[in-house]
């Protein structure tokens, strides 16, 4: 672990804050209250350390922060920079480079880039902003730990400036083979500032040995050594460590929501509205990799391939607004708008709508309700780099009953295979029997599997992660890690 006095300088492209106006304009700052908020606040508060990002809102905007942080500060117990960017840089670096390129290049969606070079220009900008930044608060000792790919180009910058601390990085997405990362113009340099830091961590193995064949092969004189989840490479001058970190989620927070009395409300309440009938739940971000269209297909075909299913199931399909400036997905809206206006103009009987489509936000107890009372959750994106939402669901689970069907192409599936129905999100046919099977299933069978998801869950939960890698980072020796697994599939 590192040393206790240590402190953690968390690094995000946005700050752990909600900015919101109320309606006579009024400006409010919450504390967020993701995950990672939840995992690193004790370890920020035990060793005074801070979080630096973007508040959300741009300079041209005008809105004076300074108060509100100042309050989001008292209330969250560690200290907060902002970094401000203009509206300029809001749309070159975070929707250009990072929202039209490596989102989807690292998401094997090459032909979605837009690979300008102003927003390449932008990014490093704005990445060397990030590292003043952090430049102007860091001590010798403190530990910087940066999160996700807006910012792979900060160590560089920091390296640069002559800071010379402790760095790490972890990418939230998933990391490309060879073939496809060799598509970004900026190969060289952005791998290179990745061997910056001296812990890169990702969510999977299969990400991991992507990195790595990628550095073997770009790199002539990088050595990696070792095996198991983290590995070295050595360079001329330096060596650094390259590992897999499987992301999760608070477990107990969850389960402790899903046992309270408004949850529990709330799932009786939905399912009052849908007597006899199994839900079928899906929860994204409105997010062309998450593979919303595929799913609706595989749901119609599952109703025309399995009438007796005709009004005894149906989709619950949430879908949380995101990046909606960027035109795809604009477009994916109307895709999925247009697709559930077929089904259920096609399916729908007196007394029953096989698709209820949510497009809005839902606070934590709505999604919990509904994490509690669906049978089957369905959940296949084309390529995700963990998925907390298949976690969540599990956590949700209290009477440990029901059935995850997951894609094989989500980094959470390596720990679920024991588990969950895992299926090609591309084969629709095979994803509309998956549901039929999950129906289908007997109970014993659907507990036993809930069971062992639900035990892995709680072990490797958010707390493990922080602590896995902040071991990874410091320690000297490397074999305490548990065997991680890969999930390939196999024939029939
Ligand atoms: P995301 O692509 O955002 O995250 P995911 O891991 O599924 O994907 O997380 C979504 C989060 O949004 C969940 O915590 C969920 O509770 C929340 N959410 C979903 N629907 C909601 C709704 N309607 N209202 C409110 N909240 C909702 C990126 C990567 C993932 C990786 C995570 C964490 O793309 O692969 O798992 O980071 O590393």
């Amino acid at each position: 672990m590192p040393r206790p006095n240590r402190r953690v300088i968390t690094v995000s492209n946005r700050l752990p804050i909600v900015v919101t106006r109320d309606e006579e304009g009024n400006v409010h700052v919450e504390p967020g209250s993701g995950g990672l908020v939840t995992a690193l606040a004790p370890v920020l508060r035990d060793r005074g350390g801070m979080w630096i990002g973007w508040p959300g809102i741009t300079q041209d905007e005008q809105i004076p922060l300074d108060d509100l942080i100042g309050q989001a500060i008292r209330q969250s117990g560690y200290e907060l920079k902002p970094v401000f960017l203009t509206a300029e840089e809001k749309r070159l670096y975070y929707q250009g480079f990072s929202n039209e390129i490596i989102w989807p290049l690292f998401h094997d969606l090459q032909s979605m880039c837009n690979f300008r070079p102003e927003y390449w220009e932008a990014y490093k900008r704005v990445n060397r902003k990030f590292a003043e930044a952090i430049a102007e608060n860091v001590r010798r000792d403190d530990f910087i730990w940066i999160h996700d790919y807006h910012l792979m180009g900060v160590a560089r910058e920091l390296r640069d400036m002559g800071i010379q601390s402790k760095m790490a990085f972890f990418l939230h997405i998933p990391f490309p083979p060879l073939d496809i990362y060799l598509k970004l113009p900026w190969r060289f340099e952005v791998l290179r500032s990745l061997l910056e830091y001296d812990l890169v961590g990702f969510q999977t193995l299969r990400d991991r040995r992507n990195f790595v064949q990628c550095v073997r092969t770009l790199v002539k004189e990088a050595d990696v050594y070792g095996k198991g989840q983290v590995v070295s490479v050595k360079l001329q001058n330096r060596t650094l460590r390259v590992g897999a970190f499987p992301i999760s989620i608070d477990f107990n927070e969850f389960a402790r929501l899903a046992e309270s009395e408004e949850v529990a409300k709330g799932a009786w309440y939905i399912h009052e509205h849908l007597p006899e009938r199994k839900i079928v739940l899906g929860v994204d971000r409105l997010d062309y990799t998450k593979g919303i269209p595929e799913r609706l297909e595989a749901f119609r075909l599952v109703l025309q391939r399995h009438p007796e299913l005709q009004e005894k199931i149906v989709l619950v399909q949430v879908v949380v607004p995101s990046r909606r400036e960027i035109p795809q997905y604009a477009q994916l809206k109307e895709e999925i708008e247009r697709f559930v206006g077929e089904i259920n103009g096609q399916f729908t009987r007196s007394g029953w709508v096989p698709v209820h489509y949510i497009f809005r936000n839902l606070n934590r107890l709505e999604l919990v309700a509904y994490y509690r009372t669906a049978e089957i959750a369905l959940i296949t994106p084309l390529k995700d780099g963990m998925n907390l939402v298949a976690k969540e669901y599990c956590a949700s689970k209290v009477e440990e009953d029901g059935v995850v069907i997951l894609s094989e192409f989500a980094g959470a599936a390596a720990q679920f295979q024991r588990g969950a129905l895992l299926v090609n999100p591309h084969d629709v046919v095979g994803v509309a029997e998956a549901i039929y099977e999950a129906y289908t299933m007997p109970v014993s069978e659907r507990r036993q599997r809930m069971r062992r998801l639900r035990h892995a869950i709680r072990r490797y939960n958010i707390f493990w992660w922080v602590d896995a890698f902040l071991q990874a980072a410091i320690a000297r020796r490397l074999d305490t890690f548990p065997v991680l697994l890969d999930y390939i599939p196999t024939e029939g």
